[in-house]
């Protein structure tokens, strides 16, 4: 599969009436073991909450989502120092016909709730996917070859303890990251990571890739 940079791809509400989705989603079977993790809740710390109305149409604040929605969670995305609303809803796009899960990303202007990002597809068919704050250790990739520790040297001369560092000072404007689990046309599984690049979300890295079910929920929930 060719991973690829992907762009803003902007999604016309003119779909809205893809809305008639609903009574399709029997055909997401394969999606019904994600059900229990999807978080669809009020965020008490940002502007946003979500609300249901039916299964097929839920509110963002005051902006209407006529579609499935299985993913609700907040970040800056962009970096601008403001949280922003990622709502994963489910529902076909103008170039990928099949029902699937997709990210709609919101912000808000003059306290109102607007679009963002209407992801469309990312590399691989997308899962389930979650924010990662910037400053999660990049070191959290796991299964490196081990190795065993080095024996102490012993010390030489003694050096008087240098002063401890200050902390780091606050970024407010540090983007977050967006964690996805992906799958492959040949079911195998990915676990890769996407930051805001410009005007949409762009491929990062790779936490693993091409492999089960279980290892990527490791990688995914790390
Ligand atoms: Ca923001």
């Amino acid at each position: 599969m060719k991973w690829v940079w992907l762009t803003a791809l902007m999604i016309g509400f003119s779909e809205s009436s893809e809305c008639s989705e609903c009574s399709e989603l029997s055909e997401f079977s394969e999606f019904s073991e994600f059900s229990e993790c999807s978080e669809i809740s009020e965020s008490s710390e940002t502007p946003y909450s979500l609300s249901r109305t039916h299964d097929s149409l839920y509110y963002l604040n005051e902006f209407r989502l006529p579609y499935p929605v299985y993913r609700f969670c907040t970040g800056d995305v962009n970096g601008d120092g403001s949280p922003d609303a990622l709502v994963g809803v489910v529902k076909r796009t103008r170039f990928h016909h099949e029902m699937g899960r997709r990210i709609f990303i919101f912000k808000q202007v003059d306290g109102k709730v607007r679009p963002l990002w209407m992801g469309s597809k990312l590399g691989g068919i997308l899962q389930d996917f979650r924010v990662v704050e910037d400053g999660s250790p990049k070191t959290n990739e796991p299964h490196k070859t081990y190795k065993p520790h080095k024996p102490h040297k012993p010390h030489k001369t003694h050096k008087p303890h240098k002063t401890h560092k200050p902390h780091k000072t606050y970024k407010p404007h540090t983007p977050c990251t967006i964690r996805a689990l992906e799958t492959t046309a040949d079911d195998r599984y990915v676990v890769s990571e996407y930051r805001w690049e410009g005007f949409g979300l762009a491929f990062d890295r790779f936490l693993i890739k091409n492999t089960d079910k279980e290892t990527a929920y490791k990688y995914f929930n790390l």
